[in-house]
């Protein structure tokens, strides 16, 4: 899987590529990384990638051309739609479990990250072709939320994980619940005792009282998603 991720600020992404499993996942070539800096294709003097919003108010936004001509290049002659264009903004929809699996099934990602005050129009409506976000909070840039994109994507890219079990059972995968509380030894720490069914052997009751617990934590911290249960 191929990820094509257009910033201001590539130096950012560093540390994220070259640790732990992201990097592993690169050094196995599942998954191959390409930082654009679309600064580059601005063609004036002073390679300006933003500029003041028509009808006043204040800050700065980026130009389309730069972008619009970074994103051609990555396309190299295929069209818009052959490829998700994803642009990061707290305008777009929130990244879900789902849509992390459905985008690690295509071969390509093209990613925007936005800066400044905001895009302009034009690169919503006639170059992304879609908008994520991850919550509702401002971030400075895209760049961060272009990081989450990219872990919570190429860990569902078969073979990033040793087992592919793992992420089959995190939260929100293993059937729409919280993950169940787990415990490791010692047995009794600073007085605290890891519950009696752990200990007992018993695998039926093992696997009740975890489809319970993981409810009953679904239930308190997160009724929202029993809803469509
Ligand atoms: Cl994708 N971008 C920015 N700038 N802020 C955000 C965000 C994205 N998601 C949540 N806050």
């Amino acid at each position: 899987m191929h990820f094509a991720i257009c910033t201001l600020f590539p130096e950012m992404f560093a540390s994220v590529l070259e640790c732990s499993m992201i990097k592993r996942a690169h050094q196995k070539g599942l998954v191959t990384s390409e930082l654009v800096n679309f600064r580059k294709f601005a063609t004036d003097r002073h390679h300006t990638v933003d500029d003041t919003p028509y009808g006043g108010g204040g800050g700065m936004l980026l130009k389309p051309e730069p972008l619009f001509v970074a994103v051609e290049h990555l396309l190299q002659g295929r069209s818009r739609t052959d490829i998700p264009i994803i642009l990061l903004t707290p305008q777009g929809k929130n990244l879900t479990q789902r849509r992390a699996q459905q985008l690690a099934t295509q071969q390509e990602l093209i990613i925007i990250c936005g800066h400044y005050e905001g895009f302009d129009e034009r690169v919503r409506t006639h170059l992304a072709t879609e908008e994520l976000s991850l919550g509702d909070y401002v971030l400075t840039g895209g760049e961060l939320a272009a990081m989450v994109l990219l872990d919570s994507v190429i860990r569902l890219v078969p073979g990033v994980l040793g087992n592919d079990s793992s992420a089959a059972c995190d939260s929100f995968a293993g059937g729409g619940l919280l993950e169940y509380p787990q415990y490791t030894k010692p047995q009794s720490f600073r007085g605290l005792a890891v519950p009696d069914v752990l200990l007992s052997g018993d695998h039926q009751a093992i696997a009740n009282w975890r489809r319970e617990q993981a409810l009953l934590r679904t239930k308190l911290r997160r009724p929202d998603l029993l809803q469509d249960k």
